[in-house]
């Protein structure tokens, strides 16, 4: 028996507790960010409640208000709840809808991220600062200045710069932006024209500020060509993710409508990015939102889906599987529930 028991998981078993097991089940979790902070996993998920608002198109019922963070010691352990993180009760600024958050490290400190609609209904996205990954956590009393729309995901390079990428179209917004100004007269582009894409920007040293504009991202065919507005099942809509294998900077997110989590790869962290494939098909429930990372040199995926709550698609349960990527780079598409 190896000393070791890291090198020891069981991935046939793994990937069959993805398909029947939730992590959780004492609270509905979704949209899990995970990264290993201090040699153990930490994830930072959405905090589904039923709060009672009918659904509509713009996600009303995704009504959350608070953050938990939970770690595991490795990806087929148990994972432990750290209680509340941030409850929006404290944040000066957020009157609801804590949606997607993630969360870094640089400098000492953790850093907590998080969209959540102001008084007036528009979203913003604004950190939150700790001393410990698994919080708690002190909200500035602004949300981050130039900063809009819903999903932030952060990631560090390997130089120590840190971008933020966010966005999602519909409840999240993005359509009413044009060169960063909104205007709710603004719509989803036509069914020919290039598709809105992700934003990005770069974080400044303290982390709690953009240090730049924010910036469009384009997702291309294979061709180069930017994916179109009416390519549902290859076009942005929400949930972005980056991760750096290889060199490559693989953006990850989901495509909404059609309920797909696809991938581009590019060579900076601005892409353009090339539309490569599909990660995870459909889940039960509408949404589908992920994070990508590496543990002990073996890739796994962190998702959601709503099977322990039937189908009920604001309350959601967060999973993890194995993730591969081939010999030149492709990741397998994961099929959510195998034969
Ligand atoms: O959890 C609320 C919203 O649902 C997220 O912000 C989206 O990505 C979708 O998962």
């Amino acid at each position: 028996m190896p000393e070791d028991p890291i090198d020891h998981i069981d991935f046939e078993t793994l990937n069959r507790r993805a398909i029947s097991q939730p992590l959780v089940t004492h609270m509905y979790t979704a949209d899990p960010s995970a990264h290993v902070f201090n040699g153990k996993i930490y994830i930072y998920p959405s905090h589904d409640i039923d709060a009672g608002i009918p659904f509509d198109d713009l996600g009303s019922h995704f009504a959350m208000e608070d953050y938990h963070v939970f770690s595991m010691s490795r990806p087929d352990d148990q994972a432990t709840d750290h209680g509340v993180a941030l409850h929006i009760k404290d944040v000066p600024w957020a009157a609801r809808q804590m949606w997607a958050p993630d969360a870094a490290y640089k400098n000492g400190k953790y850093y907590l991220y998080f969209p959540a609609k102001k008084a007036d209904g528009i979203f913003q996205i604004g950190v939150a600062t700790g001393d410990d990954p698994a919080g708690p956590f002190t909200a500035a009393a602004t949300p981050i200045q130039n900063s809009y729309s819903i999903d932030p995901a952060v990631f560090i390079d390997d130089d120590g710069t840190a971008y933020m990428y966010f966005g999602g179209l519909w409840g999240g917004q993005l359509q009413s932006y044009r060169n960063n100004l909104y205007d709710p007269h603004h719509h989803e582009p036509a069914a020919g024209e290039p598709a809105l894409g992700p934003r990005i920007a770069r974080l400044a040293d303290d982390m709690l500020e953009f240090a730049e504009e924010v910036k469009e991202i384009t997702i291309t065919d294979e061709n180069g060509h930017p994916l179109l507005a009416g390519d549902n099942d290859r076009r942005f809509f929400e949930a972005s993710w980056m991760h750096k294998y290889n060199g490559q900077y693989y953006f990850s997110y989901s495509t909404g409508d059609t309920h797909f989590l696809c991938y581009a790869t590019g060579d900076t962290p601005y892409g353009p990015f090339r539309y490569r494939g599909r990660i995870l098909n459909p889940v039960v429930g509408w949404t589908s939102h992920h994070s990508i990372c590496v543990f002990n040199g073996e890739w796994y995926l962190f998702y959601h889906d709503s099977s322990l709550s039937r189908g009920i698609t604001h309350l959601r349960s967060m999973k993890v599987t194995r993730l591969t990527h081939d010999e030149n780079g492709l990741i397998k598409t994961i099929d959510p529930y195998p034969l």
